[in-house]
């Protein structure tokens, strides 16, 4: 009956794709929930480096089903293009299944994002321009175009025309850019749809059935805590659910079917594309951590922005998420560091806070207070248990769970599968 919910605890990027293969052998479904190809999950077997962006991790486990959940937008192409990919490298890909109730990418949702985005200037969010922000709005928006449309040529002409009214107008008076037809548009989604229609299905009963059946199913976020629509920093958010609770709504299971919920949480903190960062670092600590730590986008190769561990979004994102355990990944990369500085609580214009502030402005204004902890010059790469630690690391990876409030239950010390350190 075990349902395991894996969240990103802060922007993104904390070693996800590394957790859920890590979990892999442990589960019999990997449950992709939300968001799309803006996703990129690297995952290191061996020798062989896999960058996944729309399939789900678990696709790498053998014995693993891995399904696109309903909260999910599908590109068709891109989700051809990456499973031939990785076919082509020996993973058994056949066990995939996609719900019929997952929206589609259209090839107009990434003009629009370029467009609006390049439109923006200087407010733009940073996103990673392949669509997801307007599938989402679509989907809200009630002109969205489903899976199962696909399988019915005469609704998805119909719900084509219907959305590209308003942004062909848009498109043409608004951006000076050209109309896009019905016709390309259906023609294109139609190239796909023999070949994705035997791995469509209700995953929600699929799921349901499993989870009845005492089977382990592990619902992997994308993205993070502070990039979830409700819960980030809005509006330099993705656009859809990123926390625990989108797990629910996202694959269609009731919350009573979550029995736990581990949030991965980077030992220092990133983030790409815009928005309020309050430990970014502009010095050469900052050039450190992303050159030592590899700080480069999985999906556009974007260099990513680089700070201290933040504890108050720890705090934060063990509250939305309702957190059970935490898995503290790239302690390694802190290695050689004479001092390694923590962000206990922020000073917003003269007052404290312990809390996160969800007013745009106070974040805004947020200005770190910090802690420092002294650091460790040995290699731990190779560290297996908590006493293979040297002592200050021991100390800085206790002063961060008393400081988040949940246990950390694992710790990377490596990208590789093995490179890891139990605790508990
Ligand atoms: P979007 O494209 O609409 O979801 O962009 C909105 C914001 O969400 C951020 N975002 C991400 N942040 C970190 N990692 C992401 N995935 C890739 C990776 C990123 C890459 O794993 O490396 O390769 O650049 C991801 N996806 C979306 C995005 O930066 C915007 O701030
Ligand atoms: P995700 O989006 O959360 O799955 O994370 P990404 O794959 O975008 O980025 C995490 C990067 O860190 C990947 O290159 C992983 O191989 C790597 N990684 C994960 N855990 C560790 C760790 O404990 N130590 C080190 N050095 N690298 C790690
Ligand atoms: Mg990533």
């Amino acid at each position: 009956m075990p349902g395991v919910v894996l969240v990103g605890a802060q922007w993104g990027d904390e070693g996800k794709g590394k957790a859920t293969d890590l979990l892999g052998s442990r589960v019999d479904y990997v449950v992709k929930f939300n968001g799309g190809n803006n996703a990129g999950h690297t995952v290191v077997i061996g020798d062989e480096k896999y960058a996944l962006h729309l399939l789900p991790s678990g696709i790498l486990s053998p014995g693993v089903v891995p399904v696109i959940g309903n909260g999910v937008v599908v590109d068709l192409e891109v989700l051809f293009q990456e499973l031939d990919a990785i076919s082509s490298r020996g993973v058994d890909t056949s066990r995939l299944l996609v719900s019929g109730s997952a929206h589609i990418i259209a090839p107009y949702h990434r003009t629009v994002d370029k467009v609006t985005e390049r439109f923006l200037g200087k407010r733009r969010i940073g996103t990673t321009g392949r669509g997801i922000g307007p599938a989402y709005a679509d989907k809200i928006n009630r002109v969205g175009i489903r899976v199962w449309d696909l399988f019915d040529e005469k609704i998805l002409r119909a719900k084509v025309e219907g959305a590209l009214d308003q942004k062909n107008h848009l498109l043409v008076k608004v951006y000076n850019r050209r109309a896009i037809t019905v016709d390309e548009t259906v023609d294109e989604l139609l190239l796909y749809a023999d070949r994705l229609r035997p791995m469509v299905t209700d995953t929600s009963v699929e799921l349901n059935k499993a989870l009845d059946a005492g089977r382990t199913v592990l619902f992997e976020a994308g993205q993070a805590t502070m990039l979830d629509v409700d819960h980030g920093t809005y509006p330099f958010v993705t656009s859809s659910s990123a926390t625990a609770g989108g797990a629910v709504t996202g694959s269609g299971i009731g919350p009573t079917r979550v029995d736990s919920v581990i949030g991965v949480i980077k030992a220092y903190t990133t983030r790409v594309g815009e928005g309020p960062f309050p430990t970014e670092l502009f010095d050469a600590s900052g050039e450190f951590l992303r050159k030592t730590g590899g700080e480069y986008g999985v999906t556009t190769g974007r260099p990513r922005r680089c700070g201290w561990y933040d504890a108050v979004i720890a705090r934060y994102a063990t509250r939305i998420n309702g957190l059970t355990d935490i898995v503290l990944t790239k302690l390694d990369i802190l290695t050689g560091l004479e001092k390694v500085p923590v962000c206990v609580a922020y000073d917003v214009d003269g007052v404290r806070y312990d809390e996160m502030p969800t007013d745009q402005t106070a974040f805004h204004h947020a200005v770190p207070i910090y802690e420092e902890f002294d650091g460790w010059w040995e290699d731990i790469s190779r560290a297996r248990t908590f006493e293979d630690l040297p002592v200050n690391a021991q100390r800085y990876v206790q002063a961060l769970e008393e400081m988040s409030g949940t246990r950390i239950s694992a710790i990377g010390v490596g990208p590789s599968r093995d490179a890891i350190i139990p605790v508990h």
